[in-house]
């Protein structure tokens, strides 16, 4: 992860020992489901509040989105800004306690459980701050913006 940018007062540009230095770590337990129908109950994640890095960056007045860059260039995905600053809305860089695999996301993923799996990009390197809701990678394919309901 490297740049947090777009409409904020404070952009900044982390490494992942930064993000990880300067946010609190917390734990979290939920349940995972993927649009596709299959899921997994009782994850283990553990990372950063995206509400904790919201709140040092300081998005602008006109800031309405939040647009996340995967490495590689292809997957984007979006949410909110109120979305962005739930509770549950986790960067995660741990999974049962060990570093996420490269799989799975490494060094760092977002995660927000009531969603389904593909508004949380893995392998996330950018987050930028917009006015505007982008499209995100499956959206443009059917998927729903609002990760709630599945595509008819
Ligand atoms: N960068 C990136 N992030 C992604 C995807 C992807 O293809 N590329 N797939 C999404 C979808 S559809 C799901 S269900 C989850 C799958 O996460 P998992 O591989 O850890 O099970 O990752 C999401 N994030
Ligand atoms: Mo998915």
């Amino acid at each position: 992860m490297a740049n947090v940018d777009g409409l904020v007062e404070h952009p900044v540009q982390w490494t992942f020992a930064d993000l990880k230095e300067k946010l609190t770590e917390v734990e979290q337990i939920s349940d995972f489901h993927c649009v596709e129908g299959w899921g997994v109950k009782n994850v283990r994640w553990t990372g950063v509040r995206l509400r904790e890095l919201i709140e040092t960056v300081k998005p602008k007045r006109e800031t309405s989105h939040v647009t996340f860059y995967s490495l590689g260039g292809v997957y984007t995905e979006s949410l909110t800004l109120s979305e962005a600053s739930e509770e549950q809305t986790l960067l995660a860089y741990g999974l049962y306690g060990k570093e996420l695999p490269s799989q799975q996301g490494y060094p760092l993923r977002v995660i927000i459980p009531r969603m389904y799996g593909y508004k949380g990009a893995k392998w996330l390197h950018r987050i930028e701050f917009t006015d505007y809701q982008h499209l995100g990678y499956w959206e443009q394919y059917g998927y729903n913006v609002d990760g709630v309901t599945p595509p008819r």
